[in-house]
């Protein structure tokens, strides 16, 4: 029964796959696998992977999406040979982040570029250099915008995007 249970739904995933292949519409969100109605609970784990873009100072996404109180992973590429970059979500708007990041300049690396005061920080990878791929996990925030940001020195003003909680 359990068994006839799981190829059902094994089968629905594959159709819906399918599906979203065919029409290749991406009008649903990035919610990775969840299944729109079907699911119940706040939508199932999704990983994001998001890059720095090359040498530049700028994230290879601006535009992430999620569910309010999702499982998500970021999986944060840097792109870049030589420089050292990564990814933390602010709580909070421009003024917010601004102070993440001065935090971090005056935190040093020591503190991989974080503030002392982590308040307003709700998820960060760890500081990662050229070529080094990072992850952090976190339960997606009540629904809003949230800016990401690169707390690296000198590299805040051009590293930005937002993550859009629904
Ligand atoms: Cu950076």
């Amino acid at each position: 029964m359990e068994m006839n249970l799981r190829m059902l739904r094994l089968a629905l995933l594959l159709g819906l796959a399918l599906i979203l292949s065919a029409c290749g519409g991406n009008s649903g969100g990035a919610s990775g696998g969840g299944g729109a109605a079907s699911g119940g609970a706040s939508g199932g784990a999704t990983t994001i992977e998001i890059g720095s873009d090359g040498e530049n100072l700028a994230f290879d996404k601006t535009a992430l999406t999620a569910t309010a109180g999702q499982q998500v992973t970021v999986r944060f590429i840097n792109n870049s040979a030589v420089q050292q970059h990564n990814w933390v979500l602010v709580q909070g708007g421009e003024a917010e982040a601004a102070a993440v990041a001065n935090g971090g300049l005056t935190a040093g690396a020591a503190a991989e570029y974080l503030p002392a005061d982590k308040a307003n920080v709700l998820a960060h990878t760890a500081v990662l250099n050229g070529g080094e791929t990072g992850e952090v996990t976190f339960t997606a925030p009540a629904a809003g915008s949230y800016l990401f940001i690169c707390t690296v020195p000198g590299h805040y003003p051009l590293m930005q995007g937002t993550l859009t909680v629904s």
